[in-house]
């Protein structure tokens, strides 16, 4: 055991204004909106693509763009991306959890999201260049695979895709890899739910897009704990190697961050703290952490890079080591 358990507080902190997007929010009618990807434009905007829950249950996204990321969001007066069941079978039952990743190579934004259909939920993969028209790839992962988000490089020359496939070996995050975005393989596990009483024992799954840092891919994940009353999704981090994301230099022993207010206790699912997607301020340090609440409404957290590296440091394992733990 670390010496060190966890004091989320002092990791992630609230943002006062919380939730900062609600369904009251919306120019249109809605039943809950959560979940975002988020990415900062090119003139310094803050762009949420939500995921928005329809009075019929079915999701779809919608774009929010605010000058600070805080308030004065200004949403698409429709739909921004609608479930397209006509030509993407796989998008029948809607489209949810969009992870956002600027690609340089492309000069466009990868969307990566969940599909769900008859054969549940499956990883899917758009391009979008402004956020108004987007180029589906289609099913890029097979159900029943979710949590996906692209890296935004190649990694020895491929195109590396982060997701978490439901297995027979359980619900741990793999990366697979692609020379063109439409045909993956290299599929190796990066980060597997860990067993017995521990907070993510049950399921794992990538929260954000992973957060490139000097030390390496740093990446929130959240830890589903059943429990007599429900799920619990908590926070957990770990660091990758940068040439080898597969490996896992560091993963935190507790959880670094959970349901705790009102707005994350409670709502159309209680207990539930889902991160999607950050931006990074210009100080190069300072995450703004987009989250879903309780799957209704959107929150934020703002975190310093460096302290979640202190953290990891002083609460994390090595790969050695945590297999000691799980025996
Ligand atoms: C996960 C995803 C998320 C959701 C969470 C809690 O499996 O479906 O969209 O927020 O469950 O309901």
């Amino acid at each position: 055991m670390s010496a060190v358990i966890n004091h989320d507080e002092s990791l992630l902190h609230r943002h006062p204004s919380n939730p900062i997007l609600t369904r009251k929010d919306w120019p249109y009618p809605i039943n809950s909106v959560f979940n975002p990807g988020a990415t900062l434009l090119a003139d310094g905007t803050t762009l949420l693509l939500c995921r928005v829950e329809d009075r019929r249950g079915l999701s779809h996204l919608c774009a929010a763009r605010s000058a600070n990321g805080v308030d004065g969001w200004q949403i698409d007066p429709q739909p921004t991306l609608m479930p397209n069941p006509e030509e993407y079978p796989e998008e029948l039952w809607g489209i949810e959890d969009p992870r956002l990743t600027f690609v340089p190579e492309l000069q466009q934004y990868a969307v990566a999201f969940t599909s769900f259909s008859r054969g549940g939920p499956g990883v899917s993969l758009a391009l979008t260049k402004d956020f108004h028209t987007f180029e589906r790839y289609g099913v890029v992962a097979s159900p029943d695979d979710k949590d996906a988000a692209l890296l935004p490089y190649r990694i020895g020359g491929l195109w590396a895709l982060i997701h978490r496939p439901m297995t027979s070996l359980g619900a741990h995050i793999w990366i697979s890899y692609s020379p063109d975005l439409r045909h993956w393989g290299g599929h190796r596990i990066m980060l597997e739910a860990r067993r017995g009483a521990w907070w993510d024992a049950y399921k794992i799954g990538l929260s954000a897009p992973p957060i490139e840092t000097s030390r390496g891919w740093l990446v929130i994940y959240h830890g589903v704990r059943q429990t007599g009353s429900g799920c619990l999704y908590r926070l957990g981090l770990a660091l990758f190697d940068h040439e080898k994301p597969e490996k896992c230099l560091l993963r935190g022993d507790s959880w670094m961050f959970g349901p705790e207010t009102e707005y994350e206790h409670h709502g159309d699912v209680d207990n539930v703290a889902f991160p999607c997607g950050f931006t990074m301020n210009p100080d190069g340090d300072t995450l703004n952490i987009y989250y879903g609440a309780a799957d209704s409404s959107v929150a934020l957290a703002r975190a310093s890079v460096r302290a979640l590296l202190e953290w990891l440091d002083a609460n994390g394992s090595s790969e050695r080591r945590q297999r000691m733990q799980d025996r």
